[in-house]
């Protein structure tokens, strides 16, 4: 029925529907993807149908829900998941919270991720939705894992299947990872092990290695003086220069869901396996390890193709485009 799911293949829409999934705690590129997103909003290339949190860390969802709001759109739902699978802790969350996101529900009363995921999907027209997890798998495991509900008779699995144009995940690292794995596979490595053999429609994968080598937030001093995006870049940094700059691991999985490969990546399909069955056990290696097989398939791989000093440049100015709306 539909042709995405014997192979891969991906051409953005021109107003790209996404839901945004999210860790919001740990790392700060997630404040930066959500500023990139909004550019792509204010200028009609994309439409935020929910944000949801994947670890329950105590204000995510005001942190979440206050830069939506900041950037003119305060009544994109919210979502969080019930557990916390990151630490939990995170040197920005409570000041954007508190700053920002006073009209939002704590982590405890908010709606849960899994509520949020399958309204969106329910009410979104069928293959149309872009799905992006820059954090642990747990919500998507939770999703594909749902029954009928209120929003839709469908299961998890059918109602991806019907809905979903794509999964863009920032997760593993390609062709092989360390041997404890990547960050956003460990943290839910059960859910991974799931979601990898459970998803029914294709998976991008956006490795470890392909944000890692972009900097951005050094020209955060050109955003409006009270974003709170240029706010959490300074906390994370500890720097009110202007010139600390992180990683992009969250910002070029958001810039992929809109723009596509376009010449900045080049896209190689092929299969993930990661270590929780043991089937490819070394003693010292965790269960969160991954490999890379390329052929041919339903998922595939970004590979670093321009320079990343020209994708950052790009990722930078996209920031300071995002700009507040009343
Ligand atoms: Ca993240």
């Amino acid at each position: 029925m539909n042709e995405i799911k014997s192979g891969f293949s991906y051409v953005p829409d021109k107003t790209v529907k996404i839901i945004f999934d999210t860790d919001m705690d740990t790392d700060v590129d997630d404040t930066g993807a959500l500023a990139v997103l909004y550019s792509y909003v204010q200028e009609g290339r994309a439409e935020v149908l929910a944000t949801v949190g994947s670890c329950n860390s105590g204000c995510a969802v005001k942190c979440i829900g206050g830069i939506n709001a900041y950037y003119g759109f305060p009544n994109v739902p919210v979502g969080i998941s019930p557990h916390c699978p990151s630490s939990g802790k995170s040197p920005y969350q409570s000041v954007i919270a508190e700053k920002y996101g006073k009209d939002y529900p704590d982590d405890k009363s908010a709606r849960s991720a899994l509520e949020v995921y399958r309204e969106a999907l329910s009410s979104a027209e069928d293959n149309s939705v872009v799905i992006t997890v820059i954090g642990a798998l747990n919500n998507l495991h939770d999703l594909l894992k749902s029954e009928s509900d209120k929003y839709s008779p469908l299961n998890g699995i059918e109602l991806v299947k019907q809905k979903v144009k794509l999964c863009i995940i920032m997760g593993g690292r390609f062709p092989k990872s360390a041997p404890a794995g990547e960050y956003n596979i460990r943290l839910d490595v059960d859910a991974a092990y799931y979601v990898i053999h459970n998803c029914p429609v294709s998976i991008l994968w956006s490795g470890q290695e392909i944000g890692e080598v972009i900097f951005t937030g050094d020209k955060r001093g050109e955003m409006t003086e009270d974003d709170p995006v240029r706010l959490a870049y300074d906390i994370y940094g500890n720097d009110k220069t202007g010139t600390y700059k992180r990683q992009s691991w969250d910002l070029t999985t958001i810039m992929f869901a809109v723009e596509g490969a376009g010449d900045y990546w080049d896209i190689q399909t092929g299969s993930i396996e990661i270590n929780t069955e043991k089937k490819i056990l070394v003693s010292d290696y965790g269960p969160a390890y991954n490999n890379w097989t390329a052929g041919a398939g339903k998922d595939a791989r970004l590979v670093q193709k321009m320079e990343p000093e020209k994708i950052a440049d790009m990722l930078n100015e996209r920031m300071v485009r995002a700009k507040k709306q009343k």
